[in-house]
């Protein structure tokens, strides 16, 4: 496998970063996690920005432009004959000293890895999955915005942890408030009398590629979309209800802290932007190369 570093592809094996790289050292940084699919990057110049914006909101500086930054990410598509699989884009803050100050960095390291993914189990999608709330609250937007996509990941992974002692593989955390703020690794969307809701950024979300997908994809079919507020309760009283995620694409909830969503299968409309999803992939992306 041929892995981008810092402006270079190079083997695997010489795929090496220093222990003083502040992204190892705290977790300062930020990445992407890119699908490929039929040969093309999805979404990638929307992947780009949001990376750039995560950057500026941790006052990281990128040492070259998006288009240098897209054109980096479909070459190294390329160089491992990728048609489809997962990207993981890293930006960390590099090499510095053993102290926090993110200024003695000298340079920022860019990873990019066109890799295989790991999906959920195939069964899930057709018997939806179980999540619980967990008691770990999402950051608090003035802390870690959970808008930046950063390097720091230990919120989540905590969160994860409580949902996999539970005996499920996602679980739903909540704001500082205790409203919906998204699953661990992906949104949250619950469809209630025929309107599709996802809670606003605000309320402590990533700003979620697939989920913005699905928005438009979701209006193009009619269905009325609304970003808004939700506690608790509007998950247990939904008539679907779904994560959507790069990893995860669309999956259906069938049940939320032992509360049966709809009648315990994935939902009608669930169903159908799932499919509408899996052709949506197929006209969205930037082409890879042949190599
Ligand atoms: N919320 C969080 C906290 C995420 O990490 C999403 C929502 C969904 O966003 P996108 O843009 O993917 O629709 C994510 C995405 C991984 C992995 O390797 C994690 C994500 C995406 C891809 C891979 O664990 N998280």
């Amino acid at each position: 496998m041929k892995i981008y570093l810092s402006g270079k592809l190079v083997d695997e094996s010489d795929a090496k970063v220093s222990v003083f790289d502040h992204g190892l050292l705290y977790g300062d940084g930020v990445f992407e996690g890119i699908r490929a699919y039929h040969g093309k990057v999805f979404l990638l110049d929307e992947h780009v920005d949001r990376l750039y914006d995560s950057a500026k909101a941790i006052a990281l500086e990128i040492p070259m432009t998006r288009a240098e930054m897209a054109q980096a990410v479909v070459e190294t598509c390329a160089a491992n004959n990728m048609t489809s699989g997962y990207i993981r884009l890293v930006v960390t803050r590099g090499v510095g000293t053993l102290g926090l100050n993110p200024y003695l960095c000298k340079k920022p390291e860019i990873i990019i890895i066109a890799a295989a993914i790991q999906l959920y189990p195939p069964e899930l999608y057709e018997t939806g999955m179980r999540v619980v709330t967990v008691g770990t609250v999402r950051n608090h937007p003035e802390a870690v915005n959970p808008r930046i996509k950063s390097l720091n990941y230990l919120n989540n992974v905590m969160a994860k942890i409580e949902a996999i002692n539970a005996g499920v593989m996602e679980c739903i955390m909540l704001n500082p408030q205790g409203l919906v703020a998204e699953a661990s690794g992906d949104n949250v969307f619950v469809l209630k009398n025929g309107v599709l809701k996802t809670p606003p950024v605000w309320c402590g979300a990533l700003d979620g590629i697939t989920r913005r997908a699905v928005m438009r994809i979701a209006e193009d079919a009619g269905i009325p979309v609304r970003e808004e507020p939700m506690q608790r309760y509007d998950l247990f009283t939904a008539d679907e209800m779904f994560l959507t995620g790069t990893a995860a694409e669309v999956i259906a909830v069938t049940n939320v802290d032992r509360r049966t969503i709809g009648d315990g299968t994935p939902g009608a409309t669930t169903l159908d932007l799932q499919s509408r999803f899996k052709e949506y992939v197929k006209h969205h992306g930037t082409p890879i190369p042949a190599s």
